[in-house]
């Protein structure tokens, strides 16, 4: 069992410990890692369905369209997915993707498409995803080339997604599009698409280094009603970035569920492994390899849940602080995987292996939702708005 002292740590209520608790127990239970994942697409339809049916997914929306909170309580989305990640990746990528794919219509939308699209997503009736990334526009938000050209009561879609997660498998999209009201990131805006509307195929299914659903989408004339516009038109580079300071938190909390699933794995290993004649936990260094990963777990951790507190319990969009525990709990929670994988030896590499299988999931978290690069731009440009000639460097 892991480690779970944290709990007690200020960040957190009551309420967050028995969320912790409960979430641990039906992972035991219902979380039992599939090694055969050739039915990667079914598997996880069937992940959202039963985190629906569980009521972990009341967690990624609002209190009036289904959820558990008034607004999306981040402490408890890092809780579940710590817990799931620790569990499974796919149940965490199953339980992660509600929340981003349907965060842009719980901030922006409008209350019929709300209405429409929440309660679905919160009972594991619709599977969402969040469609914001180009071939030429990744990190470069601004750069997206997709149009979205107003058509009397219409908008017309055309362009290229890629690296979507749930792609092929989602019930709907929230697509960033230019509706060039202005240059640059000033000219995005954001629209939700169901997977049916005619013009929006799947073009090609991408295999991953950890499966996982993940596809480009072509848009060719594709028309949406004006009424699925999210927020405002120009407003949909503000919306994506407001989105990912809601989910990028979570993503470092995923990271944590690895490192600790890891730890555990060396913890094990350590204290069974035979050589010299004694066990490889009697050799200093691997005492000093626990301590550094145990250390940077916990360093990780206390980024996490301050990001998370302090958006949840300061109503700050705490930018600079999701940023921090982004970039260090997905960069340290590879190290602690390697670590962890070192200590087993030839056996590390073996696939089918928890600390080979965690070696791959962990590798698209210091990617997704803003490479480690990016989230280092952010931090340095938040600290450069304290200058008052430098608000946007
Ligand atoms: N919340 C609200 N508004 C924000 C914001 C945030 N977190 N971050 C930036 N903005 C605003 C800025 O204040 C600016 O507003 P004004 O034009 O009114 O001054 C506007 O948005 C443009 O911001 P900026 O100039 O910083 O944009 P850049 O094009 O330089 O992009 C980065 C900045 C690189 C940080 C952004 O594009 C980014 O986060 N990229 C990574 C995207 C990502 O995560 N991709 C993965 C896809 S999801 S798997």
């Amino acid at each position: 069992m892991a480690d779970a002292n944290y709990l007690a740590w200020p960040f957190f209520d009551d309420a967050h410990r028995k969320l912790a608790e409960n979430v641990e127990s039906w992972a035991q239970t219902h979380l039992v890692q599939k090694h055969d994942l050739a039915d990667v697409d079914g598997h996880c339809k069937a992940l959202v369905s039963a985190l629906g049916q569980a009521g972990w997914l009341r967690y990624t929306v609002g209190r009036a369209y289904g959820g558990r909170h008034e607004a999306i309580d981040v402490r408890s989305l890092c809780l579940l997915r710590e817990t799931l990640a620790r569990h499974s990746a796919l149940a965490d990528f199953a339980f992660a993707m509600q929340g981003l794919g349907s965060g842009a219509i719980s901030l922006a939308g409008s209350e019929a498409v709300k209405r429409k699209y929440l309660p679905q997503v919160s009972a594991g009736q619709l599977t969402a995803a969040f469609a914001l990334s180009e071939p030429d526009a990744g990190s470069d938000v601004g750069a997206i080339a997709t149009t979205a050209r107003r058509d009397g009561a219409d908008y017309v879609l055309s362009g290229v997604k890629t690296w979507i997660s749930n792609g092929g498998i989602a019930d709907f999209y929230c697509v960033f599009a230019r509706t060039g009201e202005a240059p640059g990131s000033g000219g995005l805006s954001a629209f939700v698409v169901d997977a049916d509307t005619p013009g929006l195929e799947v073009i090609e299914r991408i295999a991953a280094i950890a499966p996982h659903p993940l596809a480009t989408l072509r848009f060719t004339d594709c028309r949406v009603a004006a009424g699925n516009l999210l927020g405002q038109a120009g407003g949909g580079f503000k919306l994506a970035m407001q989105t990912l300071d809601i989910f990028r938190t979570s993503v470092a909390a995923a990271a944590l569920g690895f490192a600790r699933h890891a730890l555990d794995e060396a913890i094990a290993r350590a204290a069974s492994r035979r050589m010299f004649g004694r066990t490889l936990a009697d050799f200093q260094l691997t005492q000093a390899t626990l301590a550094d990963m145990a250390t940077d777990i916990d360093a990780s951790a206390l980024l996490t849940y301050r990001a998370a507190w302090t958006r949840d319990c300061l109503g700050l969009p705490a930018t600079r602080e999701v940023a921090m525990a982004k970039m260090v709990a997905t960069e340290t929670a590879q190290q602690v995987i390697d670590k962890a994988l070192q200590m087993f030896g030839g056996l590390g590499v073996k696939s089918g292996m928890a600390v080979e299988r965690l070696y791959r999931e962990i590798r698209a978290l210091r990617i997704y939702e803003g490479a480690t690069e990016v989230q280092k731009l952010i931090i340095g440009r938040e600290l450069l708005k304290r200058v008052p000639s430098n608000k946007n460097p």
